[in-house]
């Protein structure tokens, strides 16, 4: 059952993922719910509001979830760190799911589930959700486990820690950081990619095998979401709209020639110009 037209009886994200299947979403980096909304038709599983890397406000991070919800998407978003005034008023704000970034340590991942989860599991404290009313069922309960916990791993450290972070109850997967892991491992853009980074990736995937819980990444384009998918990983972002929104504007810009030659096919082509 999709977000949006009807209550829903459980996570859709979180089915996909205890299925076994592929959760395929992006992030909003643009801070605009009328872009979040022409994205939320696409057809993700989620849209994931940044509000640790995007200058988003509370309430158009409210307005970028009603958009999510619109087009069928669940709403989720990333917390800009791992702390229960951020946490607890995003998900009374509406957020099916909450991306907590910088979690190096099983202390850490502890402390993401208990400002997630309310008494008697956790801290959040009862004010109500948004999102209470498109759900079907007592959203207190309902919260309990229907509501995303996706660690990020990473630095170092985390990928050290990969296996005991994952294995704490509450959490259902992570989310690796490639640029951030990157940095922790002191590689350059140019390492990005190579051995040494896929090979702590590829570590953080054995521990979620070995937890049974969902790895996640975020990734560059589609080919290498389908790659990830391919290698076991679930919970995967394609780029983000201000990421696709520049690919397409920088392609197209350099498509255009202006030395006279002959017009190249596909000029007075028809298609959507919105
Ligand atoms: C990173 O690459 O560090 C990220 O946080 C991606 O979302
Ligand atoms: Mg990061």
């Amino acid at each position: 059952m999709s977000m949006g037209k009807q209550k829903i009886t459980t996570n859709p994200v979180l089915d996909k993922l205890r299925n076994g299947e592929a959760a395929v979403g992006a992030w909003l980096s643009l801070a605009s719910p009328v872009a979040a909304e022409a994205m939320a038709h696409i057809g993700w599983d989620w849209l994931t509001v940044d509000t640790e890397h995007s200058p988003v406000g509370f309430e158009t991070m409210v307005n970028c979830f009603r958009a999510a919800q619109l087009g069928g998407a669940v709403p989720m978003a990333r917390v800009p760190w791992n702390d229960i005034i951020w946490i607890q008023r995003t998900l009374d704000a509406g957020a099916l799911g909450l991306v907590v970034p910088m979690v190096n340590t099983r202390e850490d991942a502890q402390h993401v589930v208990d400002n997630m989860k309310y008494a008697t599991r956790g801290q959040r404290s009862f004010g109500g959700s948004r999102v209470a009313s498109y759900i079907d069922g007592d959203y207190r309960f309902w919260a309990d486990d229907n509501i995303a916990v996706m660690v990020m791993i990473e630095t170092v450290e985390a990928v050290e820690n990969a296996e005991a972070i994952l294995s704490v109850e509450g959490v259902h997967g992570c989310f690796i950081g490639p640029n951030d892991l990157a940095l922790s491992m002191g590689l350059t853009f140019k390492e990005m990619g190579g051995e040494e980074h896929e090979a702590a990736m590829a570590k953080v995937l054995q521990a979620c095998r070995n937890t049974g819980k969902a790895g996640g990444k975020h990734c560059y384009n589609g080919a290498e979401v389908t790659q990830r998918i391919q290698q076991g990983f679930q919970y995967l972002a394609l780029s983000s709209d201000a990421g696709l929104l520049l690919k397409g504007a920088r392609d197209e810009f350099s498509a255009i020639d202006r030395s006279g030659a002959p017009a190249i096919a596909g000029a007075g082509a028809k298609g959507s110009l919105y």
